[in-house]
């Protein structure tokens, strides 16, 4: 559509296009009027930014919020997440040659510039522009042009709301609209949850696939390996409230090595009961993902699992030289095979050890957990779920070990104040809690939480992290299943 067009358009016919965003947002009038003026504001910059670009697209990719089944889905277990209205949004315009040029809203992200070649390396470690990369560099077969882009995103990063998968996903289907692609959606949120590994995390494929597929009112159980869908509807009479602990774990710095302790130390924790099943049934099983285990292996059950926590992963924790022992390989395989980075690096066994048992034992209780959850919602068991949901956070806090002192509060807090379930969502290490709501208890929930944990709990115990009063409603807000990413305008 030509930019000149759309801008006048925006002024004169604005109504036309408030039902678009309220479906796309679930949002009210008002919102659906703040979301088009903003727009007009990013179709006035990016005019100033690249006036010779005249035809335009406007892409948006929403960021997640994971209602249970966390660190499950690159063990190939499921998840159930829904798409917020907090996104990414792109204004864009083909270009002829193959040079990508991008702006940044935020002035605090630099303006970036590449080709699509395969000679292209990523940018310094922690880049944002790695993000754009990966959504375009993944497959070099496709297409050749590049676009001149304005990106704008509202997710607060590091949150564990999905802002950099937004980002990857916002940039893959800039990249291939601009090549004229209608890509098959399932089959690209494969694609893109091995491309958004060129940042350096070991990362599964929940974010990119609910970024994509997302559906109103609905949340999707996410199944791995093969990738499937499944839509959950969210009952009437509850809703979510998600709480930032305002705790950044940014995945490109510290956090990404704890991260990726977790993927290495399953993949350890399943290639040990591999052996023992191995020799144990003397047959010639190898899986490659403990979902898979759970689901193929015939002898699977609670006896199973009971067997391998007393008998084979029965020790707190695990050297290197334990495990070389126990799988029979030397340390320079063991190095090669599990701790090898994306950037060529050796992961350091943790001072603490391997912690395989407590890992495994999550992953595993957390998979059942989810399909439990998804029977509980479809049931309307509100009650089951919010347990769930409770016994998730125990098992990360525990087992898991991803949670953080000001997550603990929240979620302690939040089961006094009428939260019905309450656990940390995404990652961890810091971000977000997500709280299930009786509708009507809604608002005396988020004013208490407000009061105890942004005007109490965060002044007293970090007095370095300034709360901004005028804005505590982005940190704590009821998130509303919203569409998945594409083109709005079209
Ligand atoms: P967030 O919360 O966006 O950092 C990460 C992974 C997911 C999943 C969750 C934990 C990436 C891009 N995302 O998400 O695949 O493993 O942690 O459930 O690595």
């Amino acid at each position: 559509m030509n930019i000149d067009y759309f801008i006048q358009e925006l002024k004169k016919n604005l109504s036309k296009y408030i039902d678009e965003i309220k479906n796309i947002y679930q949002c009210d009038d008002n919102s659906a009027l703040e979301y088009l003026n903003l727009c007009n504001n990013l179709l006035i910059e990016f005019k100033t930014l690249f006036p010779e670009s005249k035809e335009i697209g406007i892409i948006r990719a929403p960021g997640r919020v994971n209602l249970i089944g966390e660190h499950t889905d690159y063990n190939a277990l499921p998840v159930l997440p829904i798409a917020i209205d907090k996104n990414i949004i792109i204004i864009f315009s083909p270009v002829n040659d193959s040079t990508i040029r991008i702006y940044n809203h935020d002035p605090g992200f630099e303006y970036r510039e590449f080709e699509i070649s395969e000679n292209t390396k990523p940018y310094e470690t922690g880049d944002w522009g790695n993000y754009v990369k990966a959504g375009v560099l993944w497959n070099k077969e496709k297409g050749k042009k590049g676009f001149n882009a304005l990106i704008y995103g509202d997710i607060p990063s590091a949150a564990g709301l999905s802002s950099s998968s937004a980002l990857v996903v916002a940039s893959a289907l800039t990249f291939l609209q601009s090549n004229n692609i209608n890509p098959d959606l399932l089959l690209l949120a494969d694609e893109l949850a091995k491309a958004e590994q060129y940042v350096g995390t070991m990362g599964g494929g929940m974010d990119q696939t609910i970024s994509l597929l997302g559906k109103e009112n609905k949340a999707l159980q996410i199944n791995f390996h093969p990738l499937s869908v499944k839509e959950v509807v969210i009952p009437n009479e509850i809703c979510f409230v998600v709480i930032n602990s305002l705790v950044k774990a940014p995945k490109t710095k510290n956090a990404r090595l704890k991260y990726n302790r977790r993927p290495i130390e399953c993949k350890i924790a399943l290639d040990v009961v591999n052996k023992y099943i191995v020799n144990r049934f003397n047959s010639a099983f190898n899986y490659s993902f403990i979902g898979n285990l759970v689901k193929s292996f015939p002898s699977f059950n609670q006896n199973f699992i009971n067997d391998i926590l007393d008998n084979v992963l029965n020790k707190e924790s695990y050297s290197t030289a334990q495990i070389v022992n126990i799988l029979g390989i030397d340390e320079e395989q063991f190095k090669d095979k599990y701790l090898l980075l994306k950037d060529g690096s050796y992961f350091d066994e943790p001072h603490d050890g391997f912690k395989l048992r407590q890992r495994f034992q999550y992953v595993i209780e957390e998979g059942l957990r989810v399909s439990r959850a998804v029977d509980a919602l479809e049931n309307n068991n509100i009650t089951l779920f919010g347990k769930l949901m409770v016994e998730s956070y125990f098992g990360a806090r525990d087992l898991y070990e991803i949670s953080t002192p000001e997550i603990d509060f929240l979620v302690r807090e939040a089961l006094k104040c009428g939260a019905i379930g309450s656990r940390l969502t995404g990652a961890g290490f810091g971000g977000c809690v997500i709280n299930l709501i009786y509708k009507k208890d809604a608002y005396s929930f988020l004013e208490k939480m407000k009061d105890l944990y942004f005007f109490k709990y965060i002044p007293e115990t970090h007095p370095e992290i300034s709360v901004n009063k005028n804005i505590v409603d982005n940190y704590i807000f009821i998130c509303k299943p919203c569409r998945g990413a594409g083109l709005i305008f079209s």
